[in-house]
């Protein structure tokens, strides 16, 4: 080991915060087996044995989109026979195929719709929060909020006041993807940029309102452009203190036009993780989204600091399934998160949103 890759090791494992070149020097030099080391202790120093998990369901309202990613899976045009558009009685309707099974958590995300406006939005959280009043709204993507908010002429401000009184509780993480500018207008040329993601988050954090935050990675970035996105998180949480948790994105390559680039293998994955958890000194949570690195290596990345693996789910998300995810239907039991969780050696908390044990 280099003397400068020792002294960021000692640093680490005092608790002492890493600048991002001391981050650079990790990611490139420390074999897998001590970044799993040294985030699993930082995992411990906060939440002890548990790993957490929820009850939720997805509610996705649309597959067209304003936007046109590259790395999407998801979009249809209108016209498209595989394009969606709920009407809000069919919300309602899935709302209420989910009600009576301690369901705590419903997380809305979709397209960024041509025409839909705020008040159809307010409107939809009004009905989902009536036919499941026990159950946590967590709405849409700072790039839906900002989108839908200025379009109807309201500071972010008066927007997320408005949605609140809805019923939003919180606010995912989705929608931040890259923060780079450059390499942002070169996989979402035409998407919210990386200035609107950080306005909604801060506005929400100073609101009250507790919100996530993802990265996608695994595509054309490099190890400098994951650091500076950390980077940027971290200073934004030391200012407003509202990020949960955050959940990095491995890019899915299938049924987009990216997808001659290929997937980072495992052990990137777990680079990412150990490295997400080390960085993120003040961000409480990470979370390992199994539907998205499937089941086998969900239980993995609980040795590599992730704290959390989601929910349920109950077959209700299409965003990875359509990217080329294992499970075509994702759905886990409860039981089944549980045996996760002891098998990587944790014990399993169900939580809500707020992180609040249950039980
Ligand atoms: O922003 C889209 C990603 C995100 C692909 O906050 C892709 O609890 C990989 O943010 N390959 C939406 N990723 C999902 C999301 C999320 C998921 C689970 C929990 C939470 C939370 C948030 O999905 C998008 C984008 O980064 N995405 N296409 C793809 N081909």
């Amino acid at each position: 080991m280099s003397p400068q890759l020792e002294d960021i090791v000692r640093k680490v494992r005092s608790d002492e915060r890493i600048a991002p070149a001391e981050a650079l020097v990790l990611w490139h030099e420390a074999p897998l087996w001590l970044l799993g080391e040294l985030a699993a202790r930082s995992k411990e120093r906060v939440s002890g044995d548990k790993v957490y998990f929820n009850r939720n369901f997805h509610i996705e309202p649309t597959n067209l989109c304003v936007f046109n990613c590259n790395f999407c899976s998801y979009r249809r045009p209108k016209g498209s026979p595989e394009a969606w558009d709920y009407s809000l009685e069919e919300v309602e309707r899935i709302a209420r195929d989910h009600a009576g099974q301690g369901v705590t958590e419903v997380h809305i995300v979709g397209g960024v719709h041509p025409e839909h406006d705020l008040y159809y939005y307010v409107e939809m959280i009004r009905r989902v929060k009536a036919i499941l009043p026990e159950a946590t709204v967590k709405a849409f993507t700072a790039i839906e909020l900002s989108y839908m908010i200025r379009k109807a002429g309201l500071t972010i401000d008066e927007g997320l006041r408005l949605l609140r009184s809805a019923g939003m509780e919180a606010i995912p993480g989705g929608g931040a993807e890259i923060f780079d500018e450059e390499l942002r207008a070169r996989i979402c040329p035409d998407k919210g940029s990386t200035v609107e993601w950080f306005e909604v988050h801060a506005a929400a954090h100073r609101l009250g309102i507790p919100t996530n935050a993802t990265i996608l990675y695994g595509h054309i970035e490099c190890v400098e452009h994951r650091i500076d996105h950390l980077d940027r998180l971290r200073r934004q949480q030391d200012q407003t203190g509202g990020f949960n948790a955050f959940i990095p994105l491995k890019y899915r390559n299938f049924g987009n036009r990216m997808s001659e680039i290929g997937e980072v293998s495992v052990t990137e994955d777990l680079r990412m993780l150990a490295m997400s958890r080390i960085y993120l000194d003040n961000i409480p949570h990470i979370k390992a989204y199994w539907v998205m690195y499937g089941k086998a290596t969900t239980e993995l990345a609980l040795a590599f600091g992730a704290d959390d693996i989601d929910g349920t789910i109950d077959d209700t998300t299409k965003i990875y399934s359509m990217a080329g995810a294992d499970d075509q239907r994702p759905a886990m039991t409860t039981e089944e998160m549980r045996r996760i969780v002891a098998a990587a050696g944790y014990r399993a908390v169900e939580r809500d949103t707020f992180y609040r044990e249950i039980g």
